[in-house]
């Protein structure tokens, strides 16, 4: 029996969805982004899923493209690679960033090429000290994609985003977390228990205030201070009619924990 190459489960509210081809190392193939777009939708449409928390199974998190997949034969013409990041990396990098409830990464090993940026589209990236982020790219005669040369710049800066993009050295899960690349570097050990304590809390918060958050702190770096300052207006407005904000008062006031339900 073939193995699913994404699997998919929901437990206290939190969706965890694990890439599952560990003997390719997680490498994408068609079905395997077929079943992340799956998961996302899934965890986008169900109420009972207020978090997701993405890892990978075995050694990796993900080397990107399954290059056996990329193999010309002489005289036989070269793939379309803007097909492919078309109509399969981008959507996967704008579910993940749209998707209105917080996604929690887990980076368990290697992550290279597009499985770094995947990393890297999640809202809090955990890594285990032996994780390493590659942007293998040009190695192999590539730039990034997958938002590579978006988020590089952002997160870290433009020296580093293009000492990491021309080099594509290998840069270390406490390094990452030290520039700024991601958000904590745990031991190896430790990882997928903290990365699910992260998820579980935010499962349990405020759903539509996370979504909110994601919304205006991704809007932020395009927008002046004043189109910023009317987005938090409109925003907190709506969250100010939310039932999880008249608990979250309530619960303050009567000094105890509050019980967000997400709506
Ligand atoms: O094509 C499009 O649609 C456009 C979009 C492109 C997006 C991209 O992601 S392009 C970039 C593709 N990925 C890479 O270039 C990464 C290639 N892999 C590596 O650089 C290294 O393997 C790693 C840094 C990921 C891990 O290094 P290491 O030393 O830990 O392991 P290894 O020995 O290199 O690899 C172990 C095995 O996995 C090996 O197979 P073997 O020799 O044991 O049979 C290796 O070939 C295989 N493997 C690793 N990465 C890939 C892969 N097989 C297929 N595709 C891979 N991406």
């Amino acid at each position: 029996m073939t193995q699913a190459s994404v699997l998919f489960e929901v437990q206290d509210g939190c969706a965890l969805v694990t890439l599952n081809r560990p003997e390719k190392l997680n490498s994408f193939i068609p079905d395997m982004h077929a079943r992340l777009r799956e998961a996302l939708a899934a965890s986008a449409a169900r109420e009972d899923v207020r978090a997701v928390l993405l890892t990978g199974a075995g050694r990796a998190f993900c080397a990107g493209q399954d290059l056996g997949e990329r193999v010309v034969a002489p005289g036989a013409p070269p793939p379309d690679l803007g097909q492919s990041l078309g109509t399969l990396y981008n959507p996967l990098v704008r579910a993940l960033r749209t998707l209105e409830k917080p996604v929690v990464c887990a980076v368990n090993g290697v992550a290279a090429g597009a499985g770094a940026n995947l990393a890297l589209a999640c809202d809090i990236v955990l890594a285990g000290r032996s994780a390493r982020f590659v942007q293998a790219f040009a190695k192999i005669g590539l730039m990034p994609d997958s938002g590579g040369t978006y988020f590089l710049p952002r997160l870290v800066g433009m020296a580093r985003a293009m000492g990491l993009a021309l080099l594509a050295d290998s840069l270390g899960a406490e390094d990452a977390a030290r520039i700024g690349l991601i958000w904590r570097c745990t031991d190896d050990a430790a990882l997928m228990g903290e990365a699910r304590a992260v998820a579980a809390a935010l499962a349990s918060g405020p759903t539509k205030a996370y979504g909110a958050i994601k919304e205006s702190l991704y809007a932020s770096p395009h927008n002046t201070l004043d189109a910023q300052l009317n987005l938090e207006r409109d925003i907190q407005r709506e969250l100010g009619r939310t039932e999880d904000y008249r608990e979250g008062v309530a619960a303050f006031k009567e000094k105890r924990a509050p019980a967000f339900r997400g709506r």
